[in-house]
């Protein structure tokens, strides 16, 4: 095959994209056709996502897609952990939570006083986060919706499902669930039932570039495409997909994925599963092709974009991105540094207590460092506390893994801000190549193009074609390393 057209869904916490690609061996051209705003909903104090309201937009998406010409594949990647559960007759049960919700407070502390620690890091390998899937099925013990689930399907593969009819797992996407064995690569049946949990619900898994299935008939007539058009599982965790994409030339690259969240960590062959790696609290989760993503979960840009939002509902002038961008371009370096991983970050909120700003107010001053009073502090110290945390958990991941790092690839939107770059490749001591943006949206058409016959043989090809039709941004270090080493010990007699 020369060349394919494809469609991408790549849906992220706070927007989503649909967007048409074309690709072949020496082309890879991107339209966006769709592009929406997502959040999670509050209903009666639970937060959750509105997944028919994603549905729909999806089917937008591909109306648009098929009024422009042949379809050949269609590919579905969002942020992972979350899920529904389907009962018998394959219907949905109730609105997917949001990993934001609060119900798994304190539940990962009740599932390690059954299985100890040490013992669930050498199986699954991954970051000890209170939402991971397997949490938050413990935290639905005894709910009806539970008790009446005979399968749980991850967002992509059930948004995949309403497209095609098609039940299964995504691996690189269930490898986040906290209930899959990440050496044998298959679902950890007997930790999920040690745990309390129904092992049947988990549904037969998949790989990234199998065909999941072709088009319902209803789907195809109501977006104008012919029902043979296959859906092609992609690595459906948005941050797999943006690891494909990482244009990086050598093996073991080391990347940052900076969007809603930092993802900051290593492409490995192996998983890393010692005892170092499990007290650093780093994660192995599945990558295409069975590589290994050995990452760090970094708060990211969500402590931004919700303190932003929290100044619009006030009306704060002067605090679009672009403004609050600059201001934090002008503030002061490193005036307030706090640690980013704090978990009061985690939930949204707003207002004078509950707002961004105010939680940052308070870890400083529990901290001693000076409060960010304007929301150009308030973004610097979040600036600056991202990239000393990048610093920390780079030289970390490389440490564990044995890895020497000499440039540091940034993806995702976050690769658009020229600040957050420099501070990065200052902290890290290494150059920073910034791009693509779009990272999740082109390792997802790469992966289709693939299964669909295009001769991209292996991660070293796709990667070389993104190199070669998407321009880099260099960003040097700057100033001097031990101004970073000093704030990292602040930070940490904290
Ligand atoms: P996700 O997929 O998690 O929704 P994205 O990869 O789309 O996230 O990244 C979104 C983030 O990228 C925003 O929160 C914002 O901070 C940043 N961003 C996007 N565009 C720009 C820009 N032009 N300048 C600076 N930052 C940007
Ligand atoms: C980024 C992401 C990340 C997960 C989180 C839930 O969008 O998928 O890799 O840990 O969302």
């Amino acid at each position: 095959t020369g060349s394919v057209r494809v469609v991408a869904v790549d849906l992220g916490a706070t927007s989503g994209r649909v967007t048409v690609a074309v690709v072949g061996p020496e082309t890879l051209e991107l339209t966006e056709v769709h592009r929406f705003p997502n959040g999670a909903v509050e209903v009666e104090g639970s937060l959750h996502w509105d997944v028919r309201a994603l549905h729909r937009e999806i089917l937008e998406g591909l109306r648009r897609a098929a009024a422009g010409g042949p379809v050949d594949g269609i590919g579905i990647d969002s942020w992972a952990v979350d899920h529904g559960l389907l009962d018998a007759g394959e219907r949905l049960l109730g609105d997917p939570f949001s990993y934001r919700d609060s119900r798994t407070d304190g539940v990962a502390a009740r599932v390690l006083d059954t299985v100890d620690a040490a013992e669930l890091y050498a199986l699954t390998g991954v970051q000890q986060l209170p939402f991971n899937t397997i949490y938050q099925l413990v935290a639905a013990a005894g709910t009806p919706a539970l008790e009446q689930a005979s399968t749980m399907l991850l967002l992509p593969d059930l948004l995949g499902f309403w497209l095609t009819g098609e039940i299964g797992a995504e691996a690189t996407n269930a490898s986040t669930t906290g209930l899959y064995d990440v050496r044998s690569r298959t679902w950890a049946t007997g930790l999920a039932e040690r745990v309390g949990l129904p092992s049947a619900i988990l549904p037969p898994l998949r790989e990234a570039g199998d065909r999941v299935g072709t088009l319902l008939p209803d789907v195809a007539a109501s977006v104008g495409l012919p029902q043979d058009v296959p859906v092609v599982a992609v690595g459906s965790h948005d941050t797999a997909s943006a690891v494909v994409a990482v244009p990086a030339e050598h093996a073991h690259p080391a990347y940052l994925s900076s969007g809603t969240w930092s993802l900051v960590g290593l492409e490995l062959d192996e998983p890393v599963l010692t005892e170092a790696a499990r007290r650093a609290d780093f994660t192995n989760e599945g990558g295409v092709d069975g590589t290994v993503r050995f990452l760090k979960n970094v708060m990211g840009l969500w402590v931004l974009s919700e303190a932003l939002r929290g100044w619009a509902l006030d009306g704060v002038p002067g605090t679009d991105l672009p403004a609050v961008l600059a201001a934090a371009a002008a503030a002061e370096p490193l005036r307030t540094v706090v640690d980013i991983n704090d978990a009061s970050l985690l939930p949204p909120g707003t207002g004078p207590t509950h707002g961004m700003p105010a939680r940052l107010a308070a870890l400083a001053r529990a901290a001693g460092e000076p409060v960010p009073e304007t929301p150009g502090q308030v973004a610097r110290c979040v600036l600056d506390s991202l990239a000393v945390a990048y610093r920390r958990h780079l030289h970390e991941a490389a440490g564990l893994a044995g890895v020497t790092v000499d440039v540091l690839h940034v993806v995702g939107g976050g690769s658009r801000n020229d600040l957050l770059c420099q501070l990065t490749a200052d902290a890290c001591g290494v150059p920073v190549l910034a791009g693509p943006a779009e990272a999740s949206t082109l390792g997802n058409v790469l992966v289709q193009a693939r299964t669909l016959g295009v001769d991209l043989p292996d991660l070293a090809a796709m990667r070389a074609l993104v190199r070669r039709t998407h321009p880099l941004r260099r960003f040097e270090p700057t100033g001097e390393a031990s101004v970073w080493r000093d704030v990292v010990q602040r930070l940490s007699k904290i």
